[in-house]
């Protein structure tokens, strides 16, 4: 065991949590109140984030353990931050994450990913774990649980995003939208992943009436599930248990011009033909 982490007996051995992620926070949550999420000049929410948001945030995992995390040590940061979200405009993604933040940022205000939502926007990128040992105010800033560590149980990032993603799909109204990758060798869709654990099942089906799956491919054409086979076809399957429908394209034309702006030189990006 070369993890100079486990020293302390905090299991961890990821990069350690953010530095300056007070300011962080507290920065991006009045931001979000005062700027990103205007409409109208009335802000969405009207939330303390010196005094309620950031002490509800650290207070779920500073001088405890990273790995013995309780399902619900986020659940009181999570009420605080949520904001009401537009009809059909919820966009999930499972292993797409750059192209879906580009996509709902493109998408002009219709289309709201979790990490667009007021507490997704304030958390997004960051890492954060504590130390139970005590640490600078019980925070870990040497490292923390990296992702998929077995000896982990209860990891304060899967808990926290766990938690997150259930909550945003219990919100959803009307139609909402998945992007997947097509060319993931795993599978576009993994039975472990968070879309089918927290967000599929979590869908209030009396809210909700259909599922826009949309399928990416990397601009290489590596090609290993579209919409009419492989793992597709259980995810349509589990949309229609659900008593949802389905409709399913592969490749718009939006993801490919995002896919493009990052390989101008792909010849599948060749503008003049
Ligand atoms: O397991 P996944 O994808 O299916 O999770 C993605 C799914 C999205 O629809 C989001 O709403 O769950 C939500 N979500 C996040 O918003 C998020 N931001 C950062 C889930 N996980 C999130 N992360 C980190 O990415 C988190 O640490 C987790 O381990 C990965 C999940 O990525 P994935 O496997 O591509």
């Amino acid at each position: 065991e070369d993890f100079a982490a486990r020293v302390n007996g905090d299991r961890a051995a990821g990069p350690g949590t953010t530095l300056d992620i007070k300011e962080i926070v507290i920065g991006r949550c009045w931001d979000y109140q005062r700027v990103i999420g205007m409409k109208e000049g009335k802000p969405l929410s009207e939330v303390d984030c010196n005094g309620t948001a950031w002490p509800a945030f650290v207070n779920a995992f500073a001088y405890k353990s990273p790995c013995s995390t309780p399902e619900d040590a986020f659940s009181n940061f999570i009420k605080i931050m949520t904001v009401s979200l537009p009809v059909n405009g919820t966009l999930f993604w499972s292993g797409t994450k750059n192209l879906a933040l580009m996509y709902s940022e493109l998408s002009g205000g219709t289309m709201f990913s979790l990490e667009l939502t007021f507490f997704g926007y304030t958390v997004n990128g960051l890492t954060w774990c504590g130390k139970h040992t005590g640490g600078i105010h019980g925070i870990n800033y040497d490292s923390c649980p990296s992702f998929g560590d077995q000896s982990c149980q209860s990891p304060v990032s899967t808990v926290f995003w766990g938690s997150a993603s259930m909550s945003f799909a219990r919100q959803a109204r009307g139609s909402i939208s998945v992007l997947l990758d097509g060319s993931d060798p795993r599978g576009a869709f993994r039975n472990n992943s968070f879309f089918a654990t927290m967000e599929l099942p979590n869908l209030d089906t009396a809210m909700v009436d259909l599922v826009n799956i949309i399928v990416v491919h990397d601009l290489d054409g590596h090609i290993v599930d579209t919409c009419d086979n492989g793992t597709i076809l259980i995810l349509k399957d589990r949309i229609i248990q659900r008593g949802l429908q389905w409709k399913c394209k592969d490749d718009p034309k939006l993801a490919k011009l995002i896919q493009c702006t990052e390989n101008p030189d792909n010849e599948k990006c060749n503008l003049t033909s």
